[in-house]
């Protein structure tokens, strides 16, 4: 009996350890793909492959031959900037400077790709780019690392060479010594200029027809460039960056990031990683598809540089850091390309929580000039929920926007309002009521009379010139506002109104909230405890509530943006 049991186990696992070769065996069979032209073959050297039923394991790290750094004294670059007994290894990087340096400049990374990627083959011609990385006073081995592993994991043929841009970091030497490396070029910024004009820079000198652009503490994975190039040479119009893992800032290990994120941001113009809405990631049969991304992170991506130029490049008139990622990503959907995430291309990045370096500016107003320049041009009438989730905005300078603006137009783009339904309809609008608005009908605007009601007059402007008796919607709830008292109540936005039950007018009215409620019905304003709508019927009479009649010009009323 116990012999019958002990042969049962014997069958069994010899039986499991087939069905898993045969498992391994099958994904690694040519597959079709349907909407890339990147043919998959069995094994191709990298990651997992089956050859005659044994499993071995190939790393580019070891395959590929140790690379030359020319002239740079690697050693001696290194041992130029240490930490000092006693220093805080965080204070100048934000991150572990001690473990940074200790980790030298050649680690080997775990190849965080899905196991499929790794049997996905490449044209045999793609063409090469040119590497931009710009840096303001990045620690010698972050920076070195960055440079190195592009070195290791690409193949040699695509590197047109390597761009570095040094945003006037204290040393020189930090970029001139890397010069002394092949391929390696070092352009300083004779002020610092920060991120965005840096990159132009180097775009501009670039030699390469591809742009690839990373940060200046990242490590790029096994083949993580063939990818994105592939389908750059696919479509010239698609940017495309790669998932971004995280190097732990803390003891610099190197995590894979989850693969089902793509970038998106709230109306603050704050951005974040977000789970791919559900019915795609039910669509997605296979892992090594793209993602479509409403906006990227930023940092790590690679773009044709003719689209790049054609595109308008980045708004010049951006400072130091943030924002220049969501005018580059409304700017690019809405004016005909499109961008992706792939899942088969990794690059790890010290993600950091706080700016190692400073903002001659101030770091709140340098994203507000930013991000306001990217609202202003680009998001039309939905700008509103950006001024009202980010109020401090009002007021602050941004420049002029007008070549922006003469370019968005040249360019013929997409209003936001399709890239909001088309591209990022997982994006809540606000609901209508609760935006700051006044209240257009026709050419005349709605607006207090004293305590004897409500009435249309002439739009008289907002901001400093706006009457205080022009009437608003309410930014927290669905009621009207306007009048002296009320508006003291309400801070300055929201005062009430009520239906006179006699003569069913509208006034300002200063209590009862749940008389003064209204909501939206298409464009126009449903009285809640009624279930009549604001009517002008005669333009110089006072309003009234009346009956709801769908498209009634006296009963259409339009928000008019506060800005
Ligand atoms: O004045 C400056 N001059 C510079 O050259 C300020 C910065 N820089 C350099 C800096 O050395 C670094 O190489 O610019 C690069 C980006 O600066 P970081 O690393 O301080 O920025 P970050 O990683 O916090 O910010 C992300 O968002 C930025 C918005 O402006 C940029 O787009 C960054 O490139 C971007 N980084 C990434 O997308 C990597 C993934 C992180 C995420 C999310
Ligand atoms: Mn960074």
């Amino acid at each position: 009996m116990r012999r019958i049991r002990a042969n049962a186990i014997a069958i069994l696992t010899v039986a499991w350890i087939l069905g898993t070769f045969y498992y391994l065996w099958q994904d690694n069979k040519p597959q079709s793909s349907p909407s890339s032209s990147a043919s998959q073959t069995r094994g191709r050297g990298h990651g997992q492959k089956v050859v005659s039923g044994r499993l071995e394991i190939h790393r580019d790290d070891r395959t590929i031959p140790l690379i030359l750094l020319g002239g740079l004294d690697e050693k001696a670059y290194l041992a130029g900037k240490q930490l000092k007994p006693g220093d805080d290894p965080y204070r100048d990087h934000a991150f572990n400077l001690q473990e940074s340096d200790r980790l030298g400049s050649e680690r080997a990374i775990r190849d965080t790709r899905h196991y499929r990627c790794a049997s996905l083959n490449y044209d045999t011609d793609l063409p090469s780019t040119s590497i931009i990385i710009t840096f303001h006073n990045e620690a010698r081995s972050t920076l070195l690392r960055t440079i190195k592993s592009v070195l290791m994991r690409s193949p040699p043929s695509l590197i047109q060479e390597i761009i570095l841009i040094d945003d006037f970091s204290s040393d020189p030497e930090d970029c001139q010594l890397l010069a002394q490396i092949p391929k390696v070029r070092c352009l300083r910024n004779g002020r610092r200029e920060g991120l965005i004009r840096s990159r132009v820079r180097g775009a501009n000198t670039a030699s390469a027809s591809v742009l690839t652009f990373l940060d200046s503490h990242c490590e790029v994975n096994t083949d993580w460039l063939q990818p994105m190039i592939q389908r750059v040479k696919e479509d010239h119009t698609r940017v495309v960056s790669p998932i971004i893992d995280v190097i732990s800032l803390d003891n610099f290990a190197y995590l894979a990031a989850s693969a089902d994120l793509r970038g998106g941001f709230d109306w603050s113009l704050h951005f974040k990683w977000e789970q791919i809405p559900i019915e795609q990631k039910m669509a997605r049969s296979d892992p090594t598809q793209p993602i479509r991304t409403p906006v990227i992170a930023g940092g790590i991506f690679v773009m044709d540089k003719s689209w790049f130029n054609h595109l308008g490049q980045y708004d010049t008139h951006m400072d130091i850091w943030g924002g220049e990622n969501f005018e580059l990503s409304f700017r690019v959907w809405m004016c005909g390309g499109s961008l992706e995430i792939l899942p088969c291309s990794r690059v790890g990045h010290v993600f950091r929580k706080r700016h190692p370096y400073d903002f001659p500016e101030g770091n709140a107003l340098t994203y507000i000039k930013n991000t306001r320049r990217a609202a202003e041009v680009w998001m039309d009438e939905y700008k509103q929920y950006y001024y009202s989730a980010r109020p401090s905005a009002q007021g602050k300078a941004f420049g002029s926007i007008a070549d922006r603006v003469t370019l968005r137009r040249k360019l013929n783009c997409k209003p936001f309002r399709w890239y909001m339904e088309n591209v990022y309809p997982e994006l809540r609008v606000p609901e209508q009521e609760a935006v700051s608005s006044v209240l257009r009908q026709g050419g005349l605007c709605l607006e207090a009379r004293g305590t004897d009601g409500l009435g249309l007059a002439e739009c008289r402007g907002i901001g400093a010139n706006r009457l205080p008796s022009q009437v608003r919607t309410a930014p927290l709830g669905g009621r009207l506002s306007g009048n002296n008292t009320t508006r003291r109540l309400c801070k300055d936005i929201c005062a009430f109104c009520k239906t006179k039950n006699d003569r069913d007018e509208v006034v300002p009215f200063s209590l009862a909230l749940s008389l003064q409620k209204w909501k939206p019905k298409g464009t126009a304003l449903q009285h809640m405890v009624s279930g009549l709508c604001l009517d002008s019927q005669t333009p110089t009479g006072p309003l009234v509530i009346t009956q709801c009649r769908p498209q009634v010009a006296s009963q259409s009323w339009e928000p008019q943006i506060i800005t």
